[in-house]
């Protein structure tokens, strides 16, 4: 599939996709869902992928739905958001969510409604100093779509949750940082080299203990205590038998890096 509202590159293990319509903040169209709901198949189903990197074209990072089709005209039908959400930002979340490998967000500008929320949606999110997000949903008077009543209270808390979703406040990326929003901050220009770096850091890791970490961490927010240890011991048992355990183990004694493999 050629893409257009999308740029997806992939080399060494990282896949990077962009959102590419930088003169619309890279709102989404029912265009831009498609190609991204193919690209991340196409991500989930490439074993040689072991990070996925999304991020925005120019100077935002994705502005929520394209409003441009929302205003209803007079005598016209509105469109019907339930669909909207169902067939498109519903699917999207659930993509990214459960991906079996690490999805490592940059944002690289202001993310808005569900720009914001597919973000959170991502593992880890890494900002821009000048970069911000907003909850726009109440402006416009809707709800939050795409995960924000799930992911924020999860994040920052039940109280912080409601008082960003209602009020719609403008959040600065340190801000957001410091609510836990946000794992890193860097300086504008740094933003495509901090990526790269720590998406390296982790594709360079042991892999099949890095994808059961990503499972064994959002299974245990559903899961009490005894039974969550009862999945680690589980999971041990099979990375233990792994050659890469075997590598990190020897380079730990001969005092040189791992060169995990994958196995
Ligand atoms: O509808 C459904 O399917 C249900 C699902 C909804 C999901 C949602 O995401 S609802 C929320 C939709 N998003 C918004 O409400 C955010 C709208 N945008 C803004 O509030 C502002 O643009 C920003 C705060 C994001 C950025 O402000 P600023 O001042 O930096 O930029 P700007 O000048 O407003 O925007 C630059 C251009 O992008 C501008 O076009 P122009 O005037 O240069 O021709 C603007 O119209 C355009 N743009 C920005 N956001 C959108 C957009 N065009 C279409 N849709 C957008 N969402």
């Amino acid at each position: 599939m050629a893409y257009e509202s999308i740029l997806f590159q992939s080399a060494d293990g990282i896949a990077r996709i962009t959102l590419n319509r930088p003169d619309r903040l890279n709102s989404f169209t029912s265009a831009m869902h498609a190609e991204l709901r193919e690209a991340l198949a196409q991500v989930s189903g490439d074993r040689s992928v072991r990070v996925l990197l999304l991020t925005g074209a120019g100077r935002g990072f994705c502005a929520g739905q394209d409003l441009s089709d929302r205003a209803v005209a007079p005598g016209g039908a509105p469109v019907d958001l339930g669909e909207s959400i169902e067939n498109n930002y519903r699917p999207l979340v659930l993509a990214l969510r459960s991906l079996p490998l690490p999805v490592v967000c940059a944002v690289n500008g202001v993310a808005a409604g569900a720009g914001a929320n597919i973000a959170l949606a991502c593992d880890i999110v890494i900002a821009t100093q000048s970069a911000s997000f907003i909850q726009a949903f109440c402006k416009i008077g809707l709800i939050p779509d795409s995960g924000g009543t799930y992911f924020l209270p999860r994040l920052v808390g039940a109280a912080k949750a409601l008082e960003l979703l209602w009020t719609a406040d403008f959040i600065e990326a340190p801000e957001a940082h410091r609510l836990g929003i946000v794992q890193r901050v860097v300086p504008d220009a740094e933003l495509k080299d901090a990526t790269y770096a720590l998406a390296r850091q982790i594709a360079d890791g042991p892999q099949i203990p890095v994808r059961m970490i990503k499972r064994l961490v959002y299974q245990s927010l559903k899961l009490d205590l005894r039974t969550h240890l009862d999945l680690v011991s589980s999971h041990m048992s099979i990375v233990r038998q792994t050659a890469d355990h075997a590598e990190g183990v020897a380079a730990f004694k001969e005092k040189r890096p791992a060169n995990f493999r994958g196995k």
